[in-house]
């Protein structure tokens, strides 16, 4: 049966602009996703929204528009802990992309070997509540200690004002944890006030953290800029991203989170998410460390293929 996505869905963008920011060579899209298709692999029952079809091959076609050499594709709530659409993009990358999955405590381990061999180096614990059900930390922290063994990462995404409740949690974790979209941080919040005060210190308590720089369009309430041709969007959400890169030059990815689900208001053009990486990552140091050097050491930490 054909799925029919989520009233208000908007579509990704289908014709992205040409960045004007010309991306380090080998640069690596660290956090991207692919949608089914739902004809070949069927979103999961349990899912909060039914998403539109977005393949790997139009991942790939907008990594070459784009100019990037890799991606890392991150399992999405839509397909439950069923990561075949996610794996199937790992196995037709030709080398170029790597996974986060996500996974049940029942995972075999010869299972967890499979992905590791397709290129899985991570699985993702989901805390936003409007993505998924509740999942017991104790079962968290056995699938922790399971693919801890694979040299493997955790991601987590959460929600700010949740961080306190989560920081003993998170810092338990026997792996590297990368936060998604820096904690999503409340922008219209003074940079210094409290919260993100709590994140940074987070950051710089913990050396084992990582963080996504990514989702300005998510976390902006400025927005995009009007289409006259200035290019400098989500102005809002510059602040806090630089500080993190400046802040903690060596543990920052960078992502577009295309296909860029549930959002019902504003759709980026992909080609300005990548325009903004200079206004965060403002020395060519700082770009080839967030865009090469870091996602390459976890998760390709054994070189270029
Ligand atoms: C993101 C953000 C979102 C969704 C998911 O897996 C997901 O469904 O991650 C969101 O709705 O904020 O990173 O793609």
């Amino acid at each position: 049966m054909p799925f029919t996505k989520t009233p208000g869905w908007l579509d990704w963008y289908a014709n992205p602009s040409r960045p004007a920011f010309r991306l380090p060579a080998g640069s690596v899209d660290a956090h991207c996703h692919v949608f089914g298709p739902g004809a070949a692999f069927p979103y999961a029952p349990s899912r909060k929204y039914t998403p539109c079809d977005a393949s790997k091959e139009q991942l790939f076609a907008l990594r070459d528009h784009l100019g990037f050499a890799r991606n890392v594709v991150v399992q999405a709530t839509c397909h439950g802990d069923d990561n075949r659409a996610m794996l199937d993009a790992l196995v037709h990358s030709n080398g170029k992309a790597r996974g986060v999955a996500t996974v049940g405590r029942n995972v075999a381990d010869d299972q967890l070997q499979a992905m590791h061999d397709a290129g899985v180096r991570g699985v993702r614990f989901n805390f936003v509540k409007r993505l998924v059900d509740f999942t017991p930390k104790d079962e968290l922290a056995d699938i922790a200690a399971r693919i801890a063994r694979f040299g493997w990462h955790v991601v987590v995404y959460f929600e700010a004002q949740d961080l306190p409740a989560l920081w003993d949690f998170f810092t338990a974790l026997p792996t590297a944890v990368v936060i998604d979209h820096m904690g999503r941080p409340d922008v219209t919040k003074p940079i210094d006030g409290p919260e993100f005060a709590l994140f940074l210190r987070f950051m710089r308590e913990h050396r084992n953290v990582w963080s996504k720089v990514s989702c300005p369009e998510r976390l902006s309430v400025s927005g995009p800029p009007a289409r006259d041709g200035e290019r400098n969007a989500y102005r809002d959400v510059v602040p806090f991203a630089r500080r993190v890169v400046e802040e903690f030059p060596d543990r920052v990815l960078w992502g577009s989170d295309w296909p860029h689900p549930n959002l019902t208001h504003h759709m980026p053009d992909d080609g300005l998410l990548v325009d903004f990486i200079p206004h965060i990552a403002t020395t060519l140091e700082l770009q080839h460390k967030l865009l090469v050097d870091n996602p390459m050491r976890l998760y390709w930490p054994e070189g270029k293929t």
